[in-house]
C-alpha cells in the first residue's frame, strides 16, 4: 500500500442517520410514565468524564431508561452531571462505530472496508509480530486513556513496550502534579484533594468550577459558597465561579505567578503565614522570604493590572481564614510553559497559609489496599518513553505526548506502532497537525480502539469499534479520596451491532501474539471477582451494590503539632527545591512576563462548558441538544471597533495564518478588550459525526504554537493570538 492517506469514515458504511424518537424532545409522548414498567437497575462508572461518578443504568423492560448517581458515592454525592445524565447518548448514538474497519487500496485509492473481528485481529497480530521481529517492541507507542487504558497498557507492557503517553499529561494536569510533587513529596492526583466543603476562603487560579463540571468539585465549591466562604477567583474572564465570588480579579492573561509572588510578599512581610507551620514543617522560608522581598504589589500591579491595595486585602483575607484557605491547585494548567513553575507558588503559598494536611485546605487522601491479579512479571522494555526524552524533562512521570508523535516518522523513527485507546490525538494534541500527517504516512501500524469515528481513526490502519461504557466491564474503581471505596462497572446492555469490551479486545490481540501467560482468565469478571474476594467482597455483592465503603487507615489531616514526615527527599516541605536546583532549574518559582499581543489580534484563551467533555461528547444526540454549537466570547470595545454584531458568524484567523471554520459571536462584557475566549471540542471535521462536523470553531486548529515546559514537558498552549476574518463569514 502507498503511504497512508487520511480517510474520513463514509456515512456509507454507517447506515441511516435516525435517531431514537425518544431522544428527541418534544417527539412522540412516552405511551406510559416512565419507570411504571419492569425496572432493572445496572451498577455502572461514568465515562463522559476522567471523573469516573459511580452510578447506575436503569432499564424500563429491558429498555434504556436513564442512569443516575449512586448516593454511597463520594465522586457523585447521587447526583450526575449534564453530561452523566446523557451519558445513554453516548450508547444510542447512531453515528457509533459499529464493525471493526480495515484499511484497504483498491485502484490506487485507500478506503476503509468492514470486516470480522477474526479478520481485524489477525492482520492486527500478524504486523505487530513482524514489528517485534524486525524493530523490536519497544518500537510500540501506546496512546490510552481513562479507565480502560489498563486493558491496553497491560497488552503493550506484556508485549514489551515501555512508550506511554496521553493528552492527560502534557496538555492536562501534569505540571500540577509535578509542582506539588517536588514541593510536598506527594502529588494531587486524579480527583483532587481539595476540602473545600470546610473551605472558609477559597482562591481559584483559572480554574472555572461550574463551567468545569467534576461532580464533586462543584458540589463541595457550592457548599462552600452557601456557608458564605470568600471566594476569590482570578480570570481574565467572568467566569460563573468569578460570578460567586466577592474578589473577581480580572488578571491580564499569562501574568499569575507575578499575583502568586506579591501574595506571598504580603504575607511574608506583614507577618501573615502560620509561621509555627512553616517552622515546624517546611524548608527554604529564609530564601522564600528573600526571594518576594522584592516582588511588592506594586511591582504585580504592572505586570498583572490587579490594584496593589486589592492584591493587600486579597492576601490579608486569605491569612484570615487560614489553614481553613484553599488555593485551588487548578486542573487543565498546560498555559504558558512555566506551568510547573506556577503551580509551585501555589503550592507553596498553600504552605505559607498552613493548609496543606488541614480541614478546608488539602486533605490526606486514601485508596483500598487492593491486590493486583497475580500474572507473571512484564519483560524489560530495552529503551522506554523516557529515552524519547532524550534526556529533557527531567521531572517528566510519563511519555510527552508530541515527543512520542514527532518520533514515529522520519529514517530514524524511534516508533513503527501507534495503538491508540480513547485519545483523539488531533483534536487534544495541538501544534503537532503535521507530526501526525507525516508520523501516519511512515507507521508500520496504526490501530485505533475508539466508540466514535473520531478524528483519530482517519489515521488508522484498523479501527475496532469498542462498546461503549453501559455494554462493559472494566477495572474497578479505586481512587485516592476522603473515604476509600471501590467502585463497579457491570454492562447493562449487550454490546450492539459488531462492538466488543477493551478487555476482550485486549486479551484476543494477547493471544494472537502468543502473550497467553499474561491473560489465564476467559472473562474479565473472573479478574474483578479475584481482586474483590481478596477484600471480602465478590463480584455478586458489587453487582448489586455498585459501590463498597471501606474503613480509613489514617487521619485526613495533620494535627495541630504533629510530628509529621512528608515524603520529599528532606522530609519537610521544600519552599527552596533542591531537586530543582540540581538539575538547573530556578530552585524558587521566577517570573517572567508573557509575549506582547500583536496589533489587531488578540489572545486566545479556552475553557470548558457544562454540556461537554471535550470533543468527545458535542455529537452526543443528547448532549447536542442542550448545547449545538460554541461562539467566540468578544470584548463590546473589540466588537466596535471591528462593527460586529452579538451573534453573527465571523472566522478566527491566527498569528500563523490559520483560518477557523465559521463561529458565532458572543459580545460581552465579561472578557476582557485583550483576549476572545473559546469553549474547547467543537469544530470536528469528520462528515461521519453527522451532528457536528464543521459545527464551531476548533481551538486546537488555532494554537499553532506552543510552549514546552522544561521541567516536565507540558505543552502551554495559551500564547497563540487571533484577529477576525468577516468577508463571506
Ligand atoms: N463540563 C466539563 N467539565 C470538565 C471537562 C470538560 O471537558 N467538560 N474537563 C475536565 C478536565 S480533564 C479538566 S483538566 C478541567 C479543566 O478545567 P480547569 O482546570 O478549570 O481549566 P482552566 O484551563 O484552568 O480554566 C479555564 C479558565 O481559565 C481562564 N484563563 C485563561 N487564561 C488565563 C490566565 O492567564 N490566567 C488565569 N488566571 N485564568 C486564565 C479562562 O478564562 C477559563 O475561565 O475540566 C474538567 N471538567
Ligand atoms: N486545544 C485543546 N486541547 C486540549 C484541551 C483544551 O482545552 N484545548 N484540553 C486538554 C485536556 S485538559 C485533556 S484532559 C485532554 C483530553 O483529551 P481526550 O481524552 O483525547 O479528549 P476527547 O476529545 O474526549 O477524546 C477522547 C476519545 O475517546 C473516545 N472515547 C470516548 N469514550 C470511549 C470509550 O468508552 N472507549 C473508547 N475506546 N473510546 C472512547 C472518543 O470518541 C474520543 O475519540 O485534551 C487536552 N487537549
Ligand atoms: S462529572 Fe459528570 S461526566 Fe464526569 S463522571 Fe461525573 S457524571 Fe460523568
Ligand atoms: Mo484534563
Amino acid at each position: 500500500m502507498k503511504r497512508r492517506e487520511f480517510l474520513k469514515i463514509s456515512t456509507a458504511l454507517g447506515g441511516a442517520a435516525v435517531l431514537p424518537s425518544a431522544l428527541l424532545s418534544g417527539c412522540a409522548a412516552p405511551p406510559s410514565p416512565p419507570g411504571s414498567g419492569k425496572v432493572t437497575t445496572t451498577p455502572t462508572i461514568c465515562e463522559m468524564c476522567f471523573w469516573k461518578c459511580a452510578g447506575f443504568v436503569h432499564k424500563e423492560d429491558g429498555e434504556p431508561w436513564k442512569v443516575v448517581g449512586n448516593p454511597e458515592d463520594l465522586h457523585s454525592h447521587g447526583r450526575l452531571c449534564t453530561r452523566g445524565t446523557g451519558g445513554l447518548g453516548a450508547f444510542l448514538d447512531p453515528d457509533r462505530l459499529k464493525r471493526p474497519l480495515l484499511r484497504v487500496e483498491h485502484k490506487g485509492k485507500q478506503s476503509f472496508r468492514e470486516v470480522s473481528w477474526d479478520e481485524a485481529l489477525d492482520y492486527t497480530a500478524e504486523r505487530l509480530k513482524r514489528i517485534a521481529i524486525e524493530y523490536g517492541p519497544e518500537s510500540l507507542a501506546l496512546f490510552s486513556q481513562c479507565v480502560g487504558a489498563q486493558h491496553f497498557r497491560h497488552l503493550a507492557r506484556a508485549y514489551g513496550s515501555g512508550s506511554f503517553a496521553q493528552p492527560d499529561y502534557a496538555q492536562c494536569r501534569a505540571a500540577r502534579e509535578v509542582g506539588f510533587f517536588l514541593t510536598y513529596g506527594e502529588t494531587i492526583g486524579g480527583q483532587e484533594r481539595t476540602d473545600m466543603a470546610n473551605s472558609r476562603c477559597i482562591v481559584l487560579i483559572g480554574t472555572h468550577i461550574g463551567e468545569n463540571l467534576h461532580n464533586e468539585q462543584v458540589r463541595t465549591f457550592t457548599e462552600a459558597v452557601g456557608k458564605g466562604a470568600t471566594i476569590i477567583t482570578v480570570d481574565p474572564r467572568f467566569s460563573v465561579a468569578a460570578s460567586k465570588s466577592k474578589y473577581w480579579l480580572a488578571i491580564r492573561p499569562g501574568t499569575d505567578l507575578a499575583l502568586l509572588l506579591a501574595w506571598m510578599h504580603v504575607l511574608v512581610t506583614e507577618g501573615l503565614y502560620d509561621k509555627d507551620y512553616v517552622a515546624r514543617y517546611a524548608l527554604g522560608f529564609e530564601e522564600l522570604a528573600k526571594h518576594v522581598a522584592g516582588h511588592t504589589p506594586e511591582w504585580a500591579y504592572l505586570e498583572t493590572g490587579i490594584e496593589p491595595e486589592i492584591i493587600r486585602r486579597t492576601a490579608r483575607e486569605m491569612a484570615a481564614q487560614a489553614p481553613a484557605t484553599l488555593v485551588h491547585p487548578g486542573r487543565h494548567v498546560a498555559w504558558y510553559g512555566d506551568d510547573t513553575q506556577r503551580v509551585r507558588a501555589v503550592a507553596i503559598l498553600n504552605a505559607l497559609l498552613g493548609s496543606w494536611g488541614r480541614k478546608g485546605g488539602l486533605y490526606i487522601p486514601e485508596q483500598v489496599e487492593l491486590p493486583e491479579y497475580p500474572l507473571p512479571a512484564y519483560p524489560e522494555p530495552k529503551t522506554t518513553w523516557q529515552d524519547a526524552h532524550g534526556g529533557k524533562y527531567p521531572f517528566a512521570y510519563s511519555g510527552v505526548t508530541n515527543e512520542l508523535i514527532g518520533q514515529s516518522s522520519g529514517p530514524d523513527a524511534r516508533y513503527k506502532a501507534w495503538l491508540v485507546y480513547e485519545a483523539n490525538l488531533p483534536v487534544s494534541v495541538p501544534a503537532v497537525t503535521e507530526q501526525i500527517r507525516r508520523a501516519a504516512a511512515d507507521l508500520e501500524l496504526c490501530v485505533v480502539v475508539d466508540t466514535m469515528p473520531m478524528e483519530v481513526t482517519g489515521y488508522a490502519d484498523v479501527v475496532l469499534p469498542e462498546c461503549t461504557y453501559v455494554e462493559r466491564h472494566d477495572p474497578l474503581r479505586n481512587d485516592p479520596q476522603r473515604r476509600p471505596s471501590l467502585a463497579l462497572r457491570v454492562p447493562a446492555f449487550e454490546p450492539q451491532y459488531d462492538t466488543r469490551p477493551g478487555w476482550w479486545i485486549a486479551r484476543e490481540l494477547g493471544l494472537r501474539l502468543g502473550l497467553e501467560k499474561w491473560f489465564p482468565w476467559k472473562e474479565y469478571r473472573e479478574v474483578l471477582d479475584w481482586q474483590l474476594q481478596q477484600v471480602g467482597s465478590s463480584l455478586a455483592e458489587m453487582e448489586r451494590i455498585g459501590l463498597k465503603g471501606f474503613p480509613r487507615r489514617n487521619a485526613e489531616y495533620i494535627a495541630p503539632g504533629e510530628d509529621y514526615s512528608f515524603p520529599t527527599p528532606s522530609g519537610k516541605i521544600e519552599l527552596y527545591s533542591r531537586q530543582l536546583e540540581e538539575e538547573g532549574f530556578d530552585p524558587m518559582p521566577r517570573y517572567t512576563p508573557p509575549e506582547d499581543t500583536p496589533a489587531g489580534f488578540y489572545r486566545l484563551i479556552y475553557g470548558r462548558m457544562p454540556a461537554h467533555s471535550f470533543g468527545r461528547t458535542t455529537n452526543n444526540p443528547l448532549l447536542f441538544q442542550v448545547m449545538p454549537e460554541n461562539c467566540v466570547w468578544v470584548n463590546s470595545l473589540t466588537a466596535s471597533d471591528w462593527k460586529l454584531a452579538n451573534g453573527t458568524y465571523v472566522r478566527l484567523k491566527n498569528q500563523d495564518g490559520v483560518v477557523s471554520n465559521r463561529v458565532r459571536l458572543r459580545v460581552t462584557e465579561r472578557i476582557g478588550p485583550d483576549a476572545v475566549y473559546l469553549v474547547h471540542g467543537f469544530g470536528h471535521r469528520t462528515p461521519r459525526l453527522r451532528l457536528t462536523d464543521e459545527v464551531g470553531a476548533s481551538d486546537t486548529e488555532l494554537i499553532t504554537h506552543i510552549r514546552i515546559d522544561p521541567i516536565m514537558g507540558g505543552t502551554g498552549m495559551r500564547s497563540n493570538f487571533v484577529t477576525f476574518v468577516t468577508e463571506e463569514a
